[in-house]
């Protein structure tokens, strides 16, 4: 399949003006400059454009949440309209964090909304789903991306043109401990199958599934080799200049 390789990276709620300057700095000067592998970094809000203003232009900027819909009385949103206003071509949907942490509680019905008014607007989506520990060991891992899956299936049509799926084993995620290459392509299967049987072969085979889950340059080259492993969401490692060496495992 002629899926372009893609690198996401997520810096979550982290940096500041100076450092995301050094970082870009030295993403703008190492990194290569090449078609077969697209890139995107996912930075806070308030730093969006500023990222967008420094960022080599070959080179995406994603925000990392937005609201379901447009804009009003939504005290503390902030719209998709306004990400592509302000030259943001990205937006990380259904993070794990956003689905988990007690404070946020995003549903699957949530983050398809907010999928479909984003892609309406034309930001694109690295939509996330992924199991946490105990529904791995209770041997519903399949399922529960099959649910979250579904969750858009039912809303977003036969358009999945401007959607990544991001597969993240909420186990893997900032633990340092990553899934086996074996285990993320067994996931990364079943969610092309599932394409394949509830959108459309065109879809399954064009529609790029990143893993995500403590990816460092390390571990990055045996998933890379999976036949359905198409790229990486990465947190913690794009922090750092060497976030590169991820990039660079398209080869
Ligand atoms: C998963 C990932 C980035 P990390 O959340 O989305 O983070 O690479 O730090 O595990």
């Amino acid at each position: 399949a002629d899926r372009v390789f893609f690198v996401g990276g997520n810096w979550k709620c982290n940096g500041s003006k100076s450092e995301i300057k050094t970082l870009v700095e030295s993403f703008n000067k190492d990194a290569p400059t090449t078609s077969d592998v697209e890139v995107v970094v996912g930075a806070p809000l308030p730093y969006l454009e500023y990222t967008r203003g420094l960022l080599r232009s070959d080179w995406g900027v994603s925000a990392q949440n937005c609201w379901i819909g447009k804009g009003g009385a939504y005290t503390g949103e902030v719209t998709a309209d306004m990400l592509a206003d302000v030259g943001t071509d990205w937006v990380i949907l259904g993070h794990s964090e956003r689905r988990n942490l007690p404070e946020l509680k995003e549903s699957d019905a949530t983050i398809a909304t907010k999928t479909v008014y984003a892609i309406s607007k034309g930001v694109s989506v690295m939509y996330c789903i992924g199991e946490l520990l105990e529904e791995r060991e209770s041997g519903q891992t399949i399922a529960v991306c099959e649910r979250q899956l579904k969750a858009l299936g039912d809303v977003i049509g036969s358009d999945w043109s401007k959607i990544v799926i991001a597969y993240e084993p909420v186990w893997a995620i900032g633990t340092g401990k990553v899934a086996t290459p074996e285990q993320a392509e067994e996931v990364h299967e079943a969610i092309r199958k599932w394409l394949a049987a509830n959108v459309s072969q065109q879809v399954a085979d064009s529609t790029r599934i990143l893993y995500g889950g403590s990816v460092s340059p390390a571990n990055c080259d045996e998933l890379a080799k999976k036949p359905n492993i198409d790229g990486f969401l990465v947190g913690g490692a794009s922090l750092k200049p060497d976030f590169v060496k991820i990039v660079e495992s398209y080869k």
